[in-house]
């Protein structure tokens, strides 16, 4: 028959059981199951982009890491930079795929490389307002697709960083896909702008924007496609190029973009202050651009820049077979968002 404990023996397996639990939950409180603890963690994370230092996003960035580096009590340093200092569009992607300590802020059409849906989410001709964009990105179904991305290791921070409508701008009035034909216009390097703008009647002359001036100066492209922020951020009208056709071909955005890993490694405390600084940011830009549109397209009159009606049909007739012949697209990714841009309309 079994002996039974002495209390005193008891009471001495009690106190080491209750203080090994105490050391075990000491070691993992940094709310990631891993070795380090909270209070020892730091991260320096290089926050990477095309922008210059008059745009917005360039602000908003800055305005993130000064932020984050305040409510984390130093412990996440985001060091930014702008203007394609470091790897920018797909390389940047890149990076955080790798796992690099890196944030990459680039138009989720890079990401739509390792997830197409997110090519489909930005594709051409699709949105009417800031606001129905921002809405989507933040319902059910690219919650999904937010997902796919992070079983390709790449977590979504944001994906509303939206700098206005992208135009085309050249030196001639351009109205029908016809008026583009052979006009050679500087794109993004993405597989989605150069296609879009081919079907549009150009012929789509990937750069990055750290070469777009001096081969306009060159004559290596007659054009270009962007915002009106971007051609009041960086000058464009002092190329020349002062006619921009209202073709609305994509909205221009940038999503946020750092890897699961090092995410996943990061106290959950952090998570949630560099997620919810994000966040807002990306909506305190969309109200601020909102309200700067009606001047900046003003300051640009007042340096000779026209702004030209287009037949967007032609357009929208000329890009819509994209969504079928893209790589990884197909028509049910288009119906999807036609589906629940129609619900957002209707709201
Ligand atoms: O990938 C991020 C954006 O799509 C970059 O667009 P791009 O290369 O036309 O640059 C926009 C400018 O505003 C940068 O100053």
């Amino acid at each position: 028959m079994r002996k039974s404990l002495k209390p005193a023996t008891l009471i001495v397996l009690f106190a080491a059981v209750i203080f090994s639990m105490g050391f075990l939950a000491g070691c993992g409180s940094d709310d990631t199951g891993g070795e380090t603890k909270a209070e020892d963690y730091k991260l320096v994370l290089k926050l990477s982009h095309v922008f210059s230092p008059k745009e917005q996003l360039t602000k908003s960035m800055d305005a993130v890491a000064a932020s984050v580096l305040k409510k984390t009590n130093g412990a996440i340093e985001i060091q930014t930079f702008p203007q394609g200092q470091i790897a920018t569009y797909k390389d940047g992607v890149e990076q955080v795929v790798r796992g690099a300590n890196f944030i990459s802020v680039e138009d989720p059409s890079y990401l739509g490389d390792y997830v197409s849906e997110f090519t489909a989410l930005v594709g051409p001709m699709l949105y009417k307002s800031y606001d129905e964009y921002v809405e989507l990105v933040k319902g059910n179904v690219v919650a999904d697709w937010k997902k796919k991305a992070e079983e390709k290791g790449i977590k979504v921070l944001s994906l509303h960083f939206v700098f206005g409508f992208r135009n085309v701008i050249t030196n001639k009035v351009v109205k029908t896909p016809e008026d583009l034909k052979g006009v050679k216009l500087r794109t993004p390097g993405s597989q989605l702008f150069i296609k879009t703008l081919n079907a549009m009647g150009a012929t789509a002359t990937p750069l990055p924007w750290g070469e777009t001036f001096s081969a306009l100066q060159q004559g290596v492209v007659e054009g270009l496609e962007g915002s009106e922020f971007t051609n009041i951020g960086t000058k464009v009208y002092e190329t020349g190029m002062k006619n921009v056709a209202l073709t609305q071909h994509f909205l221009g955005t940038c999503g946020v973009y750092i890897s699961t890993k090092v995410w996943n490694d990061m106290p959950e405390k952090y998570q949630k202050i560099v997620a919810e600084e994000f966040a807002v940011e990306a909506d305190n830009m969309v109200s601020l651009l909102k309200s700067q549109h009606a001047g900046v397209v003003k300051e640009l009159e007042g340096h000779g820049v026209v702004f030209n009606e287009v037949d967007a049909q032609a357009f929208t007739d000329a890009t819509i077979g994209l969504y079928e012949t893209l790589p990884g697209l197909n028509r049910t990714m288009y119906d999807t968002i036609q589906g629940e841009l129609a619900k957002i309309r209707a709201q």
